[in-house]
């Protein structure tokens, strides 16, 4: 048959093609109507410990063949219910529907139409001892098992995939899996919300987010009910605004919540790595695991980045031998299914990224692992480079080829690869942190913290008397960086706290042309990657410490992964700053609980960052030679 296709010119090939979909109706291009392929159906689907999740499935109205289920677990409502109802939409790309699966949908636990109690990201049970030790994991078990006594017309094969929570809740699936779970695909999963997820960095905790996302979807509730939540109302679009006259953190609960959210009180109480955010870490159960995974990132992901690239690294470790691959493109959270990834706010990326994505990766690894379909070549790391425009496949993440090397902070605002020489080990650069007027953490009003902050022009920040900037000259060969970018800087505050931000940011020649967004792009300062510390943590997570005033202190962090070519003509910068509000809360720059701070603990700090021989600040970046 291959042979065949080798042998018939392209054109007459392409009419072919053309003639044979004729007879495939779901091979058809043009807008697909759900109802007239699937038949829809809902289900109580009981759990072992005898609570019931409401369940729809799509079955294919042809009954002649047998298709995997594919299946996808949300908190965010399964809608729209009702037998009749049909959705536009069932599988991650439209490829899906075309082709026939069963799919199957849930309300999680505790969400929508199903019964029980919603725990925000719930404890990870890790000895199933009896039916009542329930989790996501065993609710995953317990309705892939159900599905295939229930539903006819399958082939003994599962799929599950998922964003940000659905990419959690499918995590959750691949714990203790159902062995008829034979590929997952993992998108935006959180894996630990005290390191580097949705509710905090490094144990800073992401207050616009966290407020925003708690007071829409984790409020207690009476019982099972298909309502919608509705939005908070800010009374105001300046979320800066908003959340500095709230004045602490310790406050919301009364001003706001009323106790009507439950998660928040939690994580109130719970400000350090406790064993509350222990026990919701995916990583250390991510062993054992047995079928494929589709693991994917977003560079440029606000919420949900430290997830996926730590569950990656774990799978590898943990399981040498899993097929794992990872697939890291130029998009916001979740990017890669609601937009064509071609551009994201200023930036271009030459090519519809997402597109890409879509029909040579996903559709491809479900379709070969569920129906035995195509090829796929299990590549490792599949990564879509910014800066040059590309995507490349690597057989290990960060490649092997990466070469360490450190970029340091130098005097009158100078970034280089060479290493300071000041012999006074005081040589360093201050400015004074003042919580009461924060660095904002994007130029834009709003009130929730949106997405296109993570590539914004950083000109509103740089020029601020609390915001440090370092740059190189202006490069005169391209340079490539991969993996994690890891800061390690010295630094010392007149306070017992202090958070340290640190900003890596790609610096457009003056003459860069505008593209379609609005801002003149000669000297854009694009962000690559930020990350916030909180200093109390630097030894320990879970015992946190003061910092001893005046006292040089070593604070090293990772920015995270990135792939990315600072292109000839352009420079490379650093930021270093103390606030970044209100992503982040305000920290009072004075040891304590900071969800027990009074607006009267609030103190300015003066902050010095060194750039001595003997205390150097730089960030050690994975340049990759080509
Ligand atoms: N980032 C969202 C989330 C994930 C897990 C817990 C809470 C929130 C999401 O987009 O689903």
């Amino acid at each position: 048959m291959r042979l065949k296709r080798l042998l018939i010119p392209g054109s007459l090939a392409v009419i072919l093609m053309a003639l044979l979909s004729l007879q495939v109706p779901w091979a058809q291009e043009g807008a697909f109507d759900v109802r007239e392929h699937y038949v829809k159906s809902e289900h109580m689907v009981p759990m072992r410990d005898g609570v019931k999740l409401f369940t729809i499935v799509y079955t294919p109205r042809d009954a002649t063949g047998e298709y995997p289920i594919l299946l996808y677990r949300t908190p965010y409502s399964i809608s729209p219910y009702g037998s009749d109802n049909y959705a536009r939409r069932l599988g991650p790309s439209p490829e899906f529907d075309r082709d026939g699966y069963i799919f199957a949908f849930q309300d999680v636990r505790g969400k929508y139409r199903s019964e029980g109690e919603f725990q925000v990201i719930k404890a990870i049970v890790p000895v199933k001892a009896g039916p009542e030790d329930v989790d996501e994991s065993t609710d995953n078990y317990d309705t892939i098992e159900w599905l295939l006594q229930n539903i006819p017309n399958h082939n003994g094969r599962v799929g599950q995939w998922g964003i940000s929570y659905s990419g959690w809740q499918t995590v959750m699936g691949m714990i203790d899996a159902h062995p008829a779970l034979k590929a997952s695909s993992p998108q935006a999963s959180p894996s630990d919300m005290f390191i580097g997820d949705d509710w905090h960095h490094n144990g800073a905790f992401r207050l616009m987010y966290a407020f925003s996302w708690l007071s829409r979807n984790a409020r207690a509730r009476s019982g099972p009910t298909q309502q919608r939540s509705g939005r908070f109302d800010y009374g105001t679009p300046w979320g800066y605004r908003f959340f500095l006259d709230v004045g602490t953190v310790a406050r919301i609960n009364d001003l706001y919540f009323g106790n009507q959210v439950p998660a928040w009180i939690e994580f109130m109480e719970h400000g350090t790595y406790d064993e509350y955010w222990q026990k919701q870490c995916a990583l250390q159960h991510l062993e054992d695991i047995q079928h494929p995974i589709l693991n994917v990132a977003g560079w440029f992901d606000a919420e949900d980045f430290y997830g996926p690239m730590s569950i990656y690294y774990t799978i590898e470790e943990k399981n040498p031998d899993n097929k794992s691959t990872l697939v890291a493109g130029p998009w916001l959270h979740g990017g890669w299914r609601s937009m064509t990834g071609d551009v994201l706010g200023c930036i271009e990326f030459g090519s519809e990224t997402s597109l890409f994505f879509q029909r040579e990766i996903q559709y491809p690894f479900f379709s070969y692992f569920l129906k035995d379909k195509g090829e796929w070549k299990a590549p490792e790391a599949v990564v879509f480079e910014t800066g040059s425009n590309r995507w490349m496949t690597y057989d290990q993440w960060p490649p092997e080829d990466v070469v360490h090397r450190n970029l340091y902070f130098h005097p009158d605002g100078r970034l280089s690869f060479t290493p300071p020489e000041e012999e006074s080990a005081d040589a360093c650069d201050s400015y004074i942190s003042d919580p009461d007027k924060p660095v904002p953490f994007s130029a834009e009003i709003r009130t929730t913290q949106g997405h296109l902050w993570m590539i914004e022009d950083q000109r509103f920040a740089a020029t601020r008397p609390d915001v440090l900037v370092y740059q190189t000259d202006i490069l005169t060969e391209d340079l490539t960086v991969a993996g994690p970018i890891i800061a390690d800087i010295f630094v010392s505050t007149t306070g017992t706290d202090s958070d340290w931000i640190v900003k890596l940011i790609d610096v457009l020649p003056g003459d860069a042309p505008d593209t379609d967004c609005g801002v003149p792009m000669g000297d854009f300062q694009m962000l690559l990657a930020g990350e916030v510390f909180r200093g109390k943590f630097r030894n320990s997570y879970t015992t946190p410490e003061p910092m001893v005033p005046g006292q040089v202190t070593e604070i090293k962090f990772d920015l995270r992964d990135r792939y990315h070519t600072f292109l000839k003509g352009h420079r490379i910068m650093v930021q270093v700053q103390s606030t970044w509000f209100p992503v982040i809360d305000r920290n009072p720059q004075k040891f304590m609980d900071i969800y027990r701070a009074e607006p009267s603990d609030f103190q300015k700090a003066t902050q010095r960052v060194y750039r001595s021989a003997r205390y150097p600040s730089y960030l050690i970046l994975g340049v990759l030679d080509k």
